[in-house]
């Protein structure tokens, strides 16, 4: 049996809809992973959810409410959605306890940092201390790979990947400014925007700040996709 992957979909600002991007499901499904997608719902079902899954990704979107990490918005700030923050904090919280495997993407790696007590910054250009800080807001098609990316050697990240400098694609205005209890920075771009990170003492979490779901037709981005569906085989 393919393990199951839970996948967290976007809501809409309305909160009428969820929404979810092909890639997300495909690279899971490409992975040898099956795809559940899990509805921004009830808190009081998360423990219930958690029961049916074996591993967990958690998608791109929108900016946390910055209120979440300590700290009032930032005119940069775009809109939020308050249901889907407090939802994806607390399964994110609830899967670490349970050491279930985790994958961030994105927002995804925000809201790991934020569920483990860390912060962001909320706009790099307006408030990042390295004045140079290079195009994370890439304007090139989302599978191009627009900046590089060096990995820390011996993370996890650098095992996955077989090298210790990989090129990636960029579409964030905001990063992790600290990451929080456990979570060790393991990828920097060449401005030093932190770009991934991993749990120092569970098995398999990790966060990416760019999007391999967006990349896996032309480049070894479905290795990341791979290890956490390796990583989330029962045993
Ligand atoms: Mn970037």
């Amino acid at each position: 049996m393919r393990p199951v992957i839970g996948i967290t979909p976007s809501i809409t600002p309305e909160e009428d809809r969820i929404q979810l991007a092909r890639g997300y499901y495909e690279a899971i499904q490409q992975a040898g992973g099956m795809p559940y997608i899990m509805p921004c719902g009830r808190e009081d079902l998360l423990d219930e959810f958690i029961m049916h899954i074996d591993g967990l990704l958690l998608t791109g979107g929108g900016d946390l409410d910055p209120q979440l990490y300590g700290q009032m918005p930032h005119p940069q700030v775009g809109a939020i959605t308050p249901k889907r923050d407090a939802w994806e904090i607390e399964l994110t919280r609830k899967a670490l306890s349970k050491a279930i495997p985790i994958l961030g993407i994105c927002r995804g790696i925000q809201v790991l940092a934020v569920a483990c007590g860390g912060d962001l910054y909320q706009d790099l250009l307006s408030t990042h201390p390295n004045e140079s800080v290079i195009k994370h807001m890439q304007q090139a098609p989302r599978w191009y790979p627009s900046h590089s990316v060096e990995l820390t050697a011996d993370s996890l990240l650098s095992h996955i990947f077989g090298t210790n400098c990989i090129k990636v694609n960029s579409f964030h205005h905001q990063a992790i400014l600290s990451p929080g209890k456990d979570l060790v920075i393991s990828a920097v771009a060449p401005d030093g925007v932190t770009e991934g990170v991993e749990h120092s003492t569970y098995p398999f979490v990790v966060g990416v700040q760019w999007h391999p779901e967006c990349m896996i037709q032309n480049s070894q981005q479905i290795l990341l996709f791979e290890a956490l569906v390796k990583a989330s085989v029962k045993n």
